[in-house]
C-alpha cells in the first residue's frame, strides 16, 4: 500500500491527460473543464478508489481511470451546486466559481461535459486492458446509481426541497447518505471492482463509505457553521450543528468515523492506510 500523499501525487500527475482534447472550435471547453478540475480539491474520492484497489490486490494505476471518473462527477456536482439556481456560491476552492469565471451557460455545459466524459473514462479502462470488461459493466452500474436519482442527485433534490424547513435529524441522515456518501461509496467500490474483488469486499467497502460519508458531511457542516457567509446560512439549510449543537455534531462525526473504521476488519492490517485517512478527514480544517 502507498501513502495518501503518493496516491494524490499519482492522481495529480495523470488528471490532465484524462480531459479530452476538442475535435474542433469548441476548444474552450477543455479549459473550462480543467479550470474546475485543477482547483485544489482534496481528492478524497480518487484516493479512496486507488487505495481500495490496492487493498484488494490490484495496482493503483489500473484504478486511475475509475478514480478520475468519480472525480469528474464530483467536480461537475460542485460546478452545478454553485449555480445561482442551486446554492448560489461565487467562490469554489478559493477561486471564482465556474459560472462567475465563464458565465452560467458555459458552467452548466462544463459540468455536463465532465459528467458525460466520466463514463467514457470507465469504458476506456477496458480498452487499455487495465480492467476486465465485466469490471467496466459493474463500475458503470455502481457509479450511475450512486450519482443519480437514488444517489447524489436525489440527495441534492431533498436538500433543495427542505430549504427553510427545520427537518428532523433522521431526514438529514438520509439526505447526506444520498448527497455526499453515495459518491464516496462509488469511489470505494469502484476501487474494489477495478481489482476484481469479490462481492463481500465490495459490500464492506460500501458500508465503510456510508459511514465515512456521513462523518465527512457533518465536518463539512461544522466548518461551514463557523463561516458567517456560508451559503448554508444564507439559504437557511438545516445542518447537524444547527439541529444538535456543535459538540453533539462532533460526537456524531466521531461515532460514524469509528463505525467506518470498524467495517474495514475484513480487509486486514493493510487497511490502516484507509483508517488513517478517515481519521485525517475527521480532523480536517477545510
Ligand atoms: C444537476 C443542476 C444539477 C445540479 C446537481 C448533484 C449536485 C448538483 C450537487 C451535489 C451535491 C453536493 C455538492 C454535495 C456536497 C458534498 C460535499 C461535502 C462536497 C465537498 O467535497 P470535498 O470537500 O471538495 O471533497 P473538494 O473541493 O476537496 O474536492
Amino acid at each position: 500500500m502507498r501513502s495518501i500523499k503518493e496516491y494524490i501525487d499519482l492522481f495529480e500527475k495523470n488528471i490532465n491527460s484524462f480531459v479530452p482534447a476538442a475535435d474542433h472550435e469548441q476548444s474552450d471547453m477543455r479549459e473550462m473543464m480543467l479550470y474546475s478540475l485543477d482547483g485544489g480539491g482534496k481528492r478524497v474520492r480518487p484516493v479512496l478508489c486507488m487505495a481500495f484497489c490496492e487493498l484488494c490486490g490490484g495496482r493503483a494505476e489500473n484504478a486511475l481511470r475509475f478514480a478520475a471518473a468519480v472525480e469528474f462527477i464530483h467536480t461537475y456536482s460542485l460546478i452545478h451546486d454553485d449555480l445561482p439556481c442551486m446554492d448560489n456560491d461565487d467562490i469554489r476552492r478559493g477561486k471564482a466559481a465556474s459560472h462567475i469565471r465563464f458565465g452560467e451557460a458555459n458552467a452548466l455545459l462544463a459540468g455536463d461535459a465532465l459528467l458525460t466524459h466520466a463514463f467514457d473514462l470507465i469504458a476506456r479502462a477496458a480498452e487499455d486492458g487495465q480492467v476486465s470488461a465485466s469490471a467496466v459493466v459493474q463500475a458503470v452500474a455502481v457509479l450511475s446509481r450512486c450519482a443519480g436519482m437514488n444517489g447524489m442527485i436525489g440527495g441534492q433534490y431533498i436538500d433543495l426541497a427542505t430549504e427553510g424547513i427545520k427537518v428532523p435529524v433522521d431526514s438529514l441522515y438520509l439526505m447526506d447518505l444520498y448527497k455526499t456518501a453515495a459518491l464516496i461509496k462509488a469511489a470505494s467500490q469502484l476501487g474494489c471492482i477495478a481489482a476484481g474483488a469479490d462481492a463481500d469486499k465490495i459490500k464492506n467497502a460500501g458500508e465503510f463509505a456510508d459511514k465515512l460519508g456521513l462523518a465527512f458531511q457533518i465536518i463539512d457542516d461544522l466548518l461551514d457553521y463557523e463561516d458567517e457567509n456560508a451559503s448554508d446560512k444564507v439559504n437557511e439549510k438545516a445542518t447537524y450543528p444547527e439541529l444538535l449543537g456543535v459538540q453533539e455534531a462532533r460526537n456524531l462525526a466521531d461515532k460514524y468515523t469509528e463505525q467506518a473504521i470498524n467495517s474495514l476488519a475484513l480487509f486486514g492490517e493493510h487497511a490502516e492506510v484507509i483508517s488513517a485517512f478517515a481519521d485525517q478527514l475527521l480532523h480536517r480544517t477545510n
